[in-house]
């Protein structure tokens, strides 16, 4: 369609009241377009997985990645999934859901081969339960019409973990990296609590003991990729 303004009319000519919903790629409905309900076919089908886009810095759903439910009140979409990805170099910053089902997809294949080497079950409903239960909560706490299950995402690299230690003002920096996605940061000084975040940064003041102590940092992503390190704080006089 060219830039302009256009009208569509329909009228009926039997039968009950129906809503007509109306999906466009181009024309921009204004105000009258709602996000809610928008998951088109055949994403609605009921043994489809559903993916919706995450760009994959962060954790904010892509504009476009249609929400639920359905128009017979199913939940969709079943998850979401990174999106802006550039493993394919031909095409760097590939966009769309069209990015994130690939990036399931692919994933569930790898998974089945894994399952059914190791004799489990590979069914579709089986295969739908191991993808859902991979997911990271996003949104709404539990599932919802945005995120579904939440955020699936394959990830090999474990998060990557730097210390700091303020002899003077007895403070331990930790900072974790893993490209937006970490799952949790644990901070365990021996013998106290330990200090659990889902933050990439903490500081964890130390208390002066006439002892050295060791000081045990763990990070983990939510492909739950962990990477453990330790340091070994001095100690006072
Ligand atoms: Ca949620
Ligand atoms: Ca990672």
């Amino acid at each position: 369609m060219g830039d302009g303004e256009y009208r569509l009319m329909v009228r009926r000519e039997s039968g009950p009241d129906e809503d007509l919903e109306v999906f466009s790629q181009s024309a921009r409905f204004g105000p009258a377009a709602v996000a809610s309900g928008s998951v088109a076919t055949p994403a609605d089908a009921h043994s489809a997985v559903a993916v919706g886009a995450v760009p994959w810095a962060g954790d904010l759903i892509a504009p476009y990645s249609s929400w639920g439910p359905t128009d017979d009140g199913r939940a969709k979409p079943d998850l979401v999934a990174p999106t802006y990805v550039t493993s394919n170099p031909a095409f760097p910053g590939t966009a769309g859901t069209s990015a994130a089902t690939a990036h399931v997809a692919g994933a569930a294949l790898l998974l089945r081969r894994r399952r059914l080497s190791a004799g489990l079950d590979v069914t579709v409903s089986a295969m739908r339960d191991v993808l859902l239960r991979r997911t990271r909560d996003l949104g709404e706490t539990g599932a919802d019409p945005v995120f579904g299950h939440g955020l699936f995402r394959v990830d090999t690299a474990p998060p990557i973990v730097r210390m700091r230690f303020d002899a003077r003002r007895r403070l331990l920096a930790v900072r974790a990296a893993d490209n937006a996605s970490l799952w949790s940061l644990v901070v365990r000084p021996a013998g106290r609590r330990a200090t659990r975040t889902r933050r990439a940064y903490v500081r964890v003041r130390i208390p002066v003991r006439a002892r050295s102590r060791r000081v045990v940092v763990a990070a983990t992503d939510m492909a739950r990729n962990r990477t453990v390190r330790t340091i070994t704080v001095p100690g006072g006089p």
